[in-house]
């Protein structure tokens, strides 16, 4: 604020900055999903990005890529959430929600979101990682469906979770459009349930219905691997353009384009599934 009049820091935060973006995720160390992809998303496509850490994950080499999980603690997430919160006041006004980890921190989060207005919660629902039980998952789910699902106005469930969210077995695209308008009619959000890899054909397709619009948005596969980060990088690109200002449908087809072009140039390690590359729009 050195140097700063009181107007100059009015100006910042009424013209020529940035569309500001907050996600409240976890991290995964390796960089390709969670908080990592969510910030790379959002540099990427010209949006401010804040972060409220809800976990860490560290995957263990010496155990076939396991997932290694802490949860931060809640009186730390909610510290998080309230720095974040005052700081941009009034002017935050989009948020997405990854991986939570467990009942406790779904309540500590929708807590904080009922504290304030928001025109965009995008919910990417999280229940679990690759590589864990889906046992593992239940309460997570229970506490997601009652408390952040109603919160949302944008959600973006990959197959798995898509039928947890509607009760329907997705076989098909007329399952996965089935399963979208369900999920929409209990949660009143935009959905863009992905069947990506998941269903047959040559084509990676995914469901947007919002209540009025159902679109397909398709795009040839690419390989037959699930590749790290697509669903939190999607979710992130879907959060950046609502707080551009895109309406739900061309947010989802834009982002539909940015985990195309990054799983086109996707990065190879040691892990059994490469991670996406969020600077695939830059030479698409
Ligand atoms: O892709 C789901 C996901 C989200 N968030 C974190 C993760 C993962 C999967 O590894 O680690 C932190």
């Amino acid at each position: 604020m050195v140097g700063m009049s009181s107007t100059d820091s009015h100006d910042a935060h009424t013209s020529g900055t940035p569309a500001l973006a907050l996600t409240i995720a976890g991290s995964e160390a390796t960089g390709g999903a969670g908080a990592q992809a969510d910030l790379k998303t959002f540099q990427e496509l010209g949006a401010f990005g804040m972060v409220a850490l809800t976990c860490i994950v560290a995957f263990d080499p010496k155990d076939d890529w396991n997932h290694r999980f802490v949860p931060v603690q809640q009186d730390v997430i909610a510290h998080q959430l309230e720095a974040i919160q005052a700081d941009y006041a009034g002017t935050l006004k989009t948020t997405k929600l990854g991986m939570m980890g467990s009942p406790e921190t779904i309540s500590t989060v929708a807590t904080a979101l009922k504290a304030q207005e928001w025109d965009h919660v995008v919910l990417d629902p999280v229940l679990i990682c690759k590589g864990q039980e889906p046992g593992h998952a239940l309460d997570t789910d229970r506490a997601l469906k009652a408390e952040l699902l109603p919160l949302a106005t944008f959600t973006t469930p990959n197959h798995f979770e898509s039928e947890q969210l509607s009760g329907v077995q997705i076989r098909t695209l007329d399952d996965l459009k089935e399963a979208a308008q369900r999920i929409h009619e209990v949660s009143g959000a935009a959905v863009l349930a992905k069947g990506g890899i998941r269903l047959d054909g040559p084509d990676a397709q995914d469901v947007f219905y919002d209540g009025e619009t159902l679109e397909v948005l398709s795009a040839p596969k690419i390989g037959d691997h699930a590749v790290s980060g697509a669903g939190c990088s999607l979710a992130a690109a879907v959060t950046a353009e609502l707080a551009k200002g895109a309406t739900p449908l061309q947010a989802a087809r834009r982002a539909k384009e940015f985990v195309t072009e990054g799983i086109k140039q996707r990065v190879a390690g040691n892990t059994p599934f490469d991670a996406l590359w969020q600077g695939g729009l830059r030479r698409a």
